[in-house]
């Protein structure tokens, strides 16, 4: 018999279900293993020992748990109430995992493939149940999508779409001043402009233009890499029932939002933020602090140029219900890359009146390569070619919104063939390839089984993982080699709980999860739970929040604390490659 595990009633979902889902997964896992007649008796007990994926594997994936070393060298895998035994195997050899100094074995159970509710257990030892089933990341793969429509600007969440997280409109943004920084001749300091709509960035209100870049690539990119999947992904977003597909709906919320951030010169502001941060305690529309479009920068440009060039390509089949958007896109991208030749040495400085997120960066050569890449699949002029190929790249500098190297080469392999020359394809193809290969090697010396160096613990940290995980998996699309979307995938298993601190870092999925989030809705919301479908940002030894913490080591230090915004804000930029991952785990077949 299948048990009671809340996949099933949440895989197929309408929306309202998928929020009460999210809310429910946190409990029930909760409570089976609280009352579980078992050696565990708190629900975060297992954490201490076995770590693994507590939302759940699908059917015939790799399933891989981590163990901290015990007397014993073997496990089971027995039925979630403890009784039956249905898979027997040997732990792996002890090995010491540098960022978090623990001596770790692991448990490799891939070979089960029986449907059900499960537990691991060593010696007496038992870990937090699990389930096995096609369905097990359905839910959480629609939730980590409608945090977007969660997060979204100037609109308000009706109960129809947000269920228990129904909200006010907040930041209509119709009436946003130009700053000093950021004004022109044709826009002077203080006029006004309105740029509604778009994702807020984090657990703050503000719309940073860099760094939405990144998220809406990769949502699009999630959208052409598991388009079967999206065509008929039904999100119970205002737009469902529209002849879009709903992804796209939720992706264009933001694109509607970006295109107003661009100046009539051509240039892009670097972000739409009041001057400070307003209080945490904040609900969208308690925050009624005056907003300014803040700077204009060539990362922004060219970061707006790469995505509406993206948008451009990936809307057209819609163009006739969506007012010929992909011309819009396409003239605004060409506009933007051109304004940042003009101006390669415009690098965003925070003015001294402002003090929300910065997204500066100085190494502009990866962002300038990315736009002229996107520009050159959409227009085939070979003077975007030309531009791209100037560029230097840091290949061996791991994908985040400050280094983009890798975003150019993923675009090329997998809309270039054609296009370029044979022989530039094969280089582009064995470019990429290095990278996935060098993350394939940390995947492979991994203790813990995730492609993550020294350099990954940083504020995001779970990104960093997710981000490696999209970049392997384009070795797996270019080559269909196994061992690819193995470590792809095993990123995924890190954040949801094989991971040193024993949290399920979605928020709503798992036995042990975030509850006390940086983010302004969930903190002075009325609810005692999170906002459903966020990833934290993970461990690191920054501390730039200075809050208390428990474990002190890269892999440790995180604390689930509204304090803590160094580990346990949430992001756009985050969430986006937990949906291309989850988009990749799902649409995984035989
Ligand atoms: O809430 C802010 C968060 O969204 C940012 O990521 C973070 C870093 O820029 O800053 C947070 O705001 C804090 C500010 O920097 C310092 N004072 C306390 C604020 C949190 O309430
Ligand atoms: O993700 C950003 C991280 O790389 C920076 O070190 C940090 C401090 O500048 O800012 C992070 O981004 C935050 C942004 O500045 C404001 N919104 C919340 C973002 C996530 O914490």
């Amino acid at each position: 018999m299948f048990p009671k595990i809340i996949q099933t009633r949440c895989s197929r979902l309408t929306l309202v279900n998928l929020l009460a889902c999210g809310v429910l997964s946190l409990f029930t896992a909760t409570s089976h293993a609280e009352n579980a007649d078992l050696t565990l008796k708190s629900p975060n007990a297992s954490s201490s020992v076995i770590r693994l994926n507590q939302v759940g594997y699908r059917t015939r994936a790799n399933k891989v748990a981590i163990v901290l070393s015990q007397s014993t060298s073997e496990f089971e895998v027995v039925g979630a109430e403890g009784s039956e035994v249905v898979f027997r195997g040997k732990l792996s050899e002890p090995v010491v995992w540098e960022y978090s100094k623990e001596s770790v074995q692991q448990a490799d159970f891939s070979k089960l493939d029986s449907d059900g509710l499960y537990r691991l257990r060593v010696g007496k030892k038992l870990s937090s149940p699990f389930s096995i089933s096609d369905a097990a990341l359905d839910s959480v793969h629609e939730a980590s999508i409608k945090s977007f429509y969660l997060n979204r600007a100037s609109i308000e969440l009706k109960t129809e779409y947000a269920g228990i997280f129904a909200r006010k409109l907040g930041h209509p943004d119709t009436d946003v001043k130009v700053h000093g920084s950021a004004a022109g001749p044709l826009r002077e300091t203080g006029s006004s402009i309105s740029a509604p709509r778009g994702w807020y960035d984090a657990g703050d209100y503000g719309k940073y233009t860099v760094n939405s870049g990144i998220s809406t690539y990769t949502m699009l990119l999630a959208f052409e890499h598991f388009s079967d999947e999206y065509k008929t992904l039904d999100l119970s977003i205002p737009e469902s029932s529209n002849a879009i597909p709903d992804l796209l709906d939720e992706i264009k919320w933001n694109l509607d939002w970006l295109e107003s951030m661009q100046d009539t010169d051509g240039g892009v502001y670097h972000k739409l933020t009041a001057l400070n941060f307003s209080n945490l305690n904040t609900m969208p529309d308690q925050d009624v602090n005056q907003r300014w479009v803040i700077g204009k920068s060539v990362t922004a440009a060219l970061d707006f140029a790469a995505v509406m060039a993206m948008a451009s390509r990936v809307m057209s089949p819609y163009d006739a219900e969506l007012d010929n958007v992909s011309q819009r896109y396409r003239k605004k991208a060409i506009r933007a890359y051109a304004w940042a030749k003009k101006h390669p040495d415009a690098i965003y400085k925070q003015p001294e009146d402002v003090s929300t997120g910065a997204y500066s960066d100085d190494e502009v050569s990866d962002e300038f390569a990315w736009a002229a890449a996107e520009l050159f699949l959409l227009t085939k002029d070979k003077a975007y070619w030309n531009d791209y190929r100037q560029q230097e790249l840091n290949l061996s500098a791991h994908l985040n919104w400050g280094n983009v190297s890798v975003l150019p080469l993923v675009s090329l392999v997998s809309f270039g063939e054609g296009l370029l020359g044979q022989n530039d394809y094969a280089l582009v193809k064995k470019q990429l390839q290095s990278s996935a290969d060098e993350l394939l090697a940390l995947h492979e010396g991994s203790a813990y089984n995730v492609a993550m160096n020294d350099g990954d613990f940083q504020w995001g940290s779970n990104s960093s993982a997710l981000n490696n995980g999209l970049v392997l998996y384009q070795a797996y699309l270019s080559t269909m080699e196994e061992k690819y979307q193995t470590a792809a995938l095993s990123t995924l298993d890190y954040v949801l709980g094989t991971n040193a601190t024993g949290y399920s870092f979605v928020t709503g999925y798992g036995n042990l999860t975030p509850m006390h989030i940086h983010h302004r809705p969930s903190v002075a919301d009325t609810l005692s739970i999170p906002v459903p479908g966020f990833l934290a940002g993970g461990p690191h030894t920054g501390r730039q929040d200075k809050c208390p913490y428990d474990g002190d080591l890269p892999a440790t230090n995180y604390a689930d604390i509204e304090c803590s915004y160094s580990t346990n804000e949430i992001a756009i930029n985050w969430n986006a490659p937990l949906v291309y991952i989850l988009g990749a785990a799902v649409s995984q077949r035989d």
